[in-house]
């Protein structure tokens, strides 16, 4: 037979493929829609890593069509954003010529995949047709109250020159450049995704998703029940309100503490305090939220003041310690040393009483030496609360001081309303302008997209304005309701607001009547399948989660969850598993190795590597195993075919074996199982071919059928040679009949000590462990001694030596 010249099959398929596609929409079809997450069009293409996802979405793809589905399986670009407008200033060219060219330079490189994505579908968030959208969006949050304006001191990256979303600091760092975030008081676009948090976090259950990633969303989402109590101040007329999530405890608490930004931190000062209190205020605004989080030894004032503990009357102190923050709860707490770690430490360090008010195991502890944390335990020390439980007083407490007038039950969420806006070039325009005399006025929909000018200069002005606030042409205009003189607003969106429903637009990329028309909403969306990195765990997804939902609630779209099953594969790493990047030289691009050694190989590969949702490092070397397979089958099928051999039992059994197992590993995603799966196969189908000459041509083309997904190139040209004319990929997936799988039963008799005992049936595949297991179960009653020595002469006999 010919050997197998990937290159050549892989260009004619390529080329067939495009001059007839193999995905069509008959109109009878059920849908199937894989999403994969698009890509940031970057200057340095693609490499071997982001083949991974790309490779298991379209193998999933095709398997999908396959068993009957139209597939929807586009690809975009998230071409907005810090990445994109930090390599065009890099490199001194405009962000939206450089973005081109990387679009167009990806784009090959994703062809070369074979992936069978549908490009008329594509999307570019940098797009006016696609913008005008998203701004749409903007101006429908805007009408119904979501999107607001509001001053205050955010998160603001140093280096980007732009404020951030708590999502965007990982660590206390950037989550783009790494550089340490600071705070900075600044005018922002919100949106009000906290209205949202409840509904974001319930429907979680409806997801398919792993596991880890829902744990995540819903701790970021951080919902806890508790209440909140007045303490009024000893001698005025203020009251301050805490929120605690352990009210059973209220009869511990022996000082409170408020953020330093607390509105009444300033005024709580007595004389003798006030130098000290107005130094750590202003200390403690110079700090991130992450460095006053983090374990290190704790600061704090007295002011002077004291508060009243409603309950019991008693006096505490009011201390300031920036180890509360000011945006949570309600930015004072009541302080239980006894049971709350940080309030220990406090306590312990500054000296103030500790009064324990859970009993541990029964008791009073003598001498405290750390915080008893848990609710379990008999109440002690609290008055009219002792001897109840804590676990019960715990629940119970929040509607009892409701009940006592002297505060009320709450639900708390450690969820922020999202920081909208960026002072940067390179976003959508937030399509409001500001008007003297009607406040903000959104830009009237039949005006969007608001486009975005042409700048000289689109660095960042590190000013907290946009570079758009200095092209005056563009930023005077006229109010569209009183036709006064107005101001645009200069600020651009976030790189997320594209990414939020971009999946949306994939299947009506071309309507200029709506983000997505009824008609073909209903017929493909959902997302049947979303396949992308874990780190987009929080970040995009729940933005994605809030638009839909946004999106569903004023009647655009009639489901309101995007992605029904989510798969995150891991990292491809260099060696020792350090990441793969530029910067660190160990980028493994994709180009040679197809040229060696083909598409087909390079896809396989990229499974083989191991399982798909861990971290595995890349072996060149590696490629050669599955090579040395593709050659192999290759030989296999076409000797068969030139030897025209008719099935054996031998065949239809394997032939079964092959489509079971490949498609139980294939349903549960353990796609490197799968390829070792058909390596195991190819090995065996060849031993049998040695003494029968050939394998007949089904079971060939059942194992053609299931190979497709992952080697398209060459299982269509071996489907052609069998002499068909139609692609593999209309061919249906095969079913496995799990009585042709069975092994031929034999009978075997059972010895001991040379003496027949019993005849057992067992399968004349088994092997020598099965078959003296089955022996001895059936004789057990006789096995009487020791065992020493067990014997199985295949499909012969069982002997067992006892003494
Ligand atoms: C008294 C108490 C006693 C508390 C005790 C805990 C244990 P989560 O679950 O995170 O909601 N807290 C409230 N607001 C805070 C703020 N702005 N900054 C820092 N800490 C704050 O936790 C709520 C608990 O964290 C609250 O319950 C409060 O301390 C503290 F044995 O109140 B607790
Ligand atoms: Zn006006």
């Amino acid at each position: 037979a010919v050997p197998y010249n990937h290159k050549a099959i892989e260009q004619k398929w390529r080329k067939n493929w495009e001059e007839k596609p193999v995905n069509v929409d008959d109109g009878q079809k059920p849908k199937y829609y894989c999403l994969d997450m698009f890509p940031y069009p970057s200057g340095n293409g693609l490499h071997v890593g982001h083949w991974r996802g790309y490779v298991i979405s379209d193998v999933w793809s095709r398997y999908k069509m396959m068993q009957g589905y139209y597939l929807i399986h586009p690809m975009g670009w998230d071409a907005f954003g810090l990445p994109a407008e930090n390599y065009a200033i890099k490199m001194g060219v405009h962000p939206a010529k450089s973005t081109a060219q990387n679009v167009a330079n990806i784009k090959k490189q994703i062809n070369d995949i074979a992936a069978i994505y549908d490009w008329d579908r594509e999307v570019n968030t940098t797009d006016p047709g696609f913008y005008k959208w998203t701004q749409w969006i903007f101006v429908k949050m805007f009408k119904e109250g979501l999107a607001y304006e509001k001053e205050f001191p955010i998160n603001w990256c140093p280096s980007c020159k732009t404020g951030l979303a708590n999502e965007e600091v990982v660590n206390g760092c950037c989550e783009r450049c790494g550089s340490t975030v600071t705070k900075k008081n600044l005018r922002q676009w919100m949106l009000r995704i906290t209205k949202y948090a409840d509904r974001l976090l319930s429907d979680l259950d409806k997801l398919d998703w792993p596991e880890k990633v829902k744990k995540m969303q819903s701790d970021w989402i951080g919902k806890s029940y508790g209440a909140e109590v007045d303490f009024p101040v000893d001698g005025r007329d203020e009251k301050i309100t805490v929120y605690t999530t352990r009210p059973d405890t209220l009869h511990g608490a022996t000082f409170m503490v408020l953020a330093p930004e607390h509105k009444l931190a300033a005024s709580l000062a007595t004389p003798e305090t006030k130098e000290a209190v107005e130094k750590y205020i202003y200390d403690a605004s110079m700090k991130s939220n992450v460095d006053r989080l983090q374990d290190k030894e704790k600061t704090g004032v007295f002011t002077g003041t004291y508060a009243v503990n409603p309950l019991n009357g008693a006096k505490v102190p009011i201390w300031l310690s920036d180890y509360v923050l000011a945006d949570y709860g309600t930015g004072a707490i009541m302080c239980v040393p006894a049971h709350d770690d940080r309030d220990f430490e406090f306590a312990t360090k500054f000296n103030i009483p500790i009064i324990q008010v859970i009993a541990k195991d029964g008791k009073e502890i003598e001498n405290m030496t750390e915080a008893y944390t848990e609710a379990s335990g008999t109440m002690i020390n609290s008055g009219e609360w002792n001897g109840m439980e804590s676990s019960v007083l715990k629940k119970e407490a929040p509607v009892m001081i409701e009940k006592m007038g002297i505060g009320k039950k709450t639900v708390n969420y450690k969820l922020r309303d999202w920081v909208f806006s960026r002072q940067r070039y390179w976003g959508e325009p937030i399509p409001i302008i500001h008007c003297p005399h009607c406040g903000n006025v959104p830009v009237p929909e039949d005006q969007l997209p608001l486009t975005l000018p042409e700048v000289e200069s689109y660095e960042p002005t590190g000013t907290g304005e946009s570079p758009l606030a200095a092209i005056d042409e563009w930023v005077n205009t006229t109010c569209p309701v009183c036709g006064a003189a107005a101001k645009r607003e200069t600020n651009t969106m976030p790189q997320w607001a594209g990414s939020s429903w971009y999946f949306l637009r994939y299947v009506d990329n071309k309507n200029d009547e709506a983000l997505v028309s009824k008609e073909k909403a209903d017929k493909y969306l959902p997302v049947d399948m979303y396949i992308g990195g874990v780190e987009h765990a929080v970040l995009h997804l729940l933005y994605s989660r809030f638009y839909t939902k946004f999106l569903y609630d004023i009647g655009a779209i009639d489901f309101d969850e995007p992605f029904q099953k989510l798969f995150n594969q891991g990292m491809i790493t260099g060696k020792n598993g350090i990441k793969m990047s530029k910067s660190k030289g160990n980028v493994v691009s994709p180009d040679d190795l197809v040229r060696d050694y083909g598409c087909d190989s390079l896809r396989l590969y990229e499974l083989f590597v191991g399982p798909p949702e861990l971290d595995a490092e890349w072996d060149d070397r590696g490629i050669d195993g599955v090579y040395r397979f593709l050659n192999r089958f290759w030989k296999l099928a076409m000797d068969s075919l030139e030897a025209g051999v008719s099935e054996t039992k031998d065949m239809v059994k394997l032939r079964h074996k092959l489509v079971f197992e490949i498609t139980q590993r294939l349903e549960s995603f353990s796609l490197n199982t799968v390829i070792s799966g058909f390596m195991e196969y190819n090995n065996k189908l060849i031993e049998l071919a040695k003494k029968t000459g050939g394998i007949d041509r089904e079971t060939i083309e059942t194992f053609v059928k299931l190979l497709a997904p992952f080697a398209p190139h060459l299982t269509e040209e071996i489907w052609e040679a069998y002499g068909h004319e139609d692609s593999v990929f209309h061919a249906e997936w095969p079913k496995a009949d799990e009585e042709a799988m069975k092994d031929d039963e034999i009978e075997v008799p059972v010895q001991i000590n040379g003496k027949t005992r019993a005849v057992i049936s067992i399968s004349a595949e088994a092997s020598k462990e099965e078959a003296i297991a089955a022996g001895k179960e059936a004789v057990a009653d006789k096995l009487t001694g020791t065992i020493v020595k067990e014997i199985y002469v295949p499909k012969k006999i069982i002997n067992i030596v006892q003494k």
